[in-house]
Order: structure tokens, then C-alpha cells, then sequence
């Protein structure tokens, strides 16, 4: 008996010795937030006066920016597809904007649009079977969809005001945008398919513009001016998708555009004319409002950002 005990004794001590052991090498060195560099590459937009629009990529960091189209017309609101596998842009090469995929490399440009009207935002939906965009048909600009395999257009909204800048929930049954049906701009999203139930997420008497859904289809980022200034420039805010815990992410006194999620949902990248009237930069900050940091900081004019793997 008294060896039994002993060996449970001997038994139990090592099994805290190694459960001590293990812990502790699984405990890392602090890394300070700040110097942690967030994952994935941002596909955006440089502006020239030699070639105008085109389409780049770089690390989250910065780094390693890469030219993947930029012709003597322009290529601009790029897209990344779901699956990491192409980008959706709009390329008006033939002197109307069309909707053109792009291997991630900058290869092989195909049109998947060649009607007579312009088009605009392209997004791809979960599953990137189809693309949602909007475009003014009559006079009217709506939120329509392009089925990419069928090669047929599905009108989503139908209001006789403007309908701009879809993007997709990630389940696919809705898209949020934004719409100027009450005077000023708001964000509203719409049954995918019929273009049934509206509904209207932000009221308030300021523009807010450029809706994303996050990947976890928790937020929409969107643009709004600072609530407690008159004649503020534009904010990053994001808010439930349902409309409440409206938060207000970036306090500058710049003006933000074009809000998108990193591929976790850790991080934003907006554009911001940060240096001045005439430049703009690519900056990221925090879901949580902290660590607003330019990532392109050059003297080159850098526009609509897209957070992908
Ligand atoms: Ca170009
Ligand atoms: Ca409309
Ligand atoms: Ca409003
Ligand atoms: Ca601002």
C-alpha cells in the first residue's frame, strides 16, 4: 500500500512538472501591438498622370508593391474574389465602364460585362458566382447583379434615387448600400433575389456612404461625418448590422473613404487624403479604433483598398 501511494505520489508530481513544462513554452515574448503587422496583401488603386487609374497590390505592411494593370485607361475599384483566385475591376478601356476579372498576378483580363452602360463598385458574392455593382440605367442608378455564368443582369433595387456601393452579407442573402431615397445618404440593406425588405439602418441627417460587411457578418464599416462637429470631414464608423452600436473609428481631420475589413476582421483600410488636398494614402486602424497607422506614405495618390489572404 504504501508503495502505491508512493507512486501515485511520484505519478501526480511529474504530471504537474510537465503540465508547468508545457506552459511555459507556450508563453511567447510580449509584442507590443504596434509592431505587429497585420496579415494578408491590400489590392488597391495608384493614380498617375501617365498611365491615370491602376491596379496594385502590397503587404498589409506595405511592402512589396507590385503593379498588376495599369494601361494608358483606367482601372480602378478592384475586387478580390472569395476564394483569393481573381479580382473584379472596372476598366474603361472601351470608353465605358466595364466590369473585367483579373487573375491575382495581373494576367489574363476578361470582360464579364459589354453593354452601353457604365457600371461601378464591384463586388463579388460569397461563392463568386456572381457580382453584385451599381449603374445608372434611364437616369436611375440601382444596385444590380451580374450572374457571371448565365450572363444575365438582375436588377436588385428599383427607387428612382441613387443606389450606390453594394457589398454582400456573408451568407449571401443580403446587400447593404447605400441611398439617397430620403434626401441624404444612408445605409439601407435588401433581400437578395426579390430586392424585398428594405431595410434602413442608419437615420440621421449626414451622408453616410461606402457600406462592407465583415467577414463574420457581425459589422458594416461605413463612412459618416464626426457626429460632434459641424461640417466635419468624413470618419471610418462601423456599426451592428442591425444598426446599433454605432461607433465612431478614426477622430481625424482627414478626409476617409472607401472602408474594407481585413480577411479576420482584426483590421480596416480606408483611403484618406492625410497629406494634404490633392494626395491620398492607404491607412489601416483597428477594429476597435486603435493603431491608425499610413501604410503607403508617399508622395504617389493611392485609392480604394481591398483586404485579401
Ligand atoms: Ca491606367
Ligand atoms: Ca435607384
Ligand atoms: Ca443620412
Ligand atoms: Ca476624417
Amino acid at each position: 500500500m504504501k508503495l502505491d501511494k508512493m507512486r501515485y505520489v511520484f505519478v501526480m508530481a511529474a504530471i504537474v512538472l510537465a503540465v508547468i513544462y508545457l506552459a511555459s513554452c507556450g508563453k511567447k515574448d510580449p509584442v507590443s501591438p504596434e509592431e505587429t503587422i497585420p496579415a494578408g496583401k491590400i489590392i488597391y488603386v495608384k493614380n498617375d498622370i501617365t498611365n491615370g487609374y491602376g491596379i496594385y497590390s502590397m503587404d498589409a505592411g506595405g511592402g512589396n508593391q507590385t503593379m498588376l494593370i495599369d494601361t494608358e485607361d483606367d482601372e480602378m475599384v478592384p475586387d478580390c474574389a472569395c476564394d483569393g483566385s481573381k479580382i473584379a475591376f472596372i476598366w474603361n478601356k472601351s470608353g465605358i465602364n466595364q466590369i473585367y476579372s483579373l487573375n491575382m498576378d495581373g494576367t489574363n483580363p476578361e470582360p464579364l460585362t459589354n453593354d452601353q452602360t457604365g457600371k461601378f463598385s464591384p463586388r463579388w458574392s460569397p461563392g463568386d458566382f456572381m457580382i453584385a455593382f451599381h449603374r445608372a440605367v434611364d437616369g436611375n442608378t440601382d444596385i444590380w447583379v451580374l450572374h457571371i455564368e448565365r450572363e444575365t443582369l438582375i436588377q436588385i433595387t428599383t427607387d428612382e434615387a441613387a443606389d450606390i456601393t453594394p457589398s454582400w452579407s456573408p451568407d449571401g442573402s443580403r446587400i447593404v448600400f447605400a441611398s439617397n431615397r430620403d434626401g441624404d445618404y444612408d445605409i439601407y440593406t435588401v433581400a437578395v433575389g426579390t430586392g424585398a425588405d428594405p431595410v434602413k439602418l442608419t437615420n440621421d441627417t449626414v451622408v453616410n456612404v461606402s457600406p462592407q460587411y465583415s467577414h463574420n457578418g457581425e459589422w458594416i464599416v461605413y463612412i459618416s461625418p464626426d457626429a460632434d462637429i459641424a461640417e466635419s470631414d468624413p470618419e471610418v464608423f462601423k456599426m451592428r448590422v442591425d444598426g446599433s452600436e454605432i461607433t465612431q473609428l478614426t477622430h481625424n481631420t482627414f478626409e476617409d473613404f472607401s472602408p474594407c475589413w481585413s480577411p479576420d476582421d482584426g483590421w480596416i483600410a480606408y483611403r484618406s487624403r492625410v497629406t494634404g488636398p490633392a494626395r491620398y494614402d492607404i491607412l489601416r486602424i483597428r477594429a476597435d479604433g486603435t493603431g491608425e497607422t499610413n501604410i503607403t506614405n508617399n508622395q504617389e495618390n493611392q485609392a480604394w483598398p481591398d483586404w485579401t489572404n
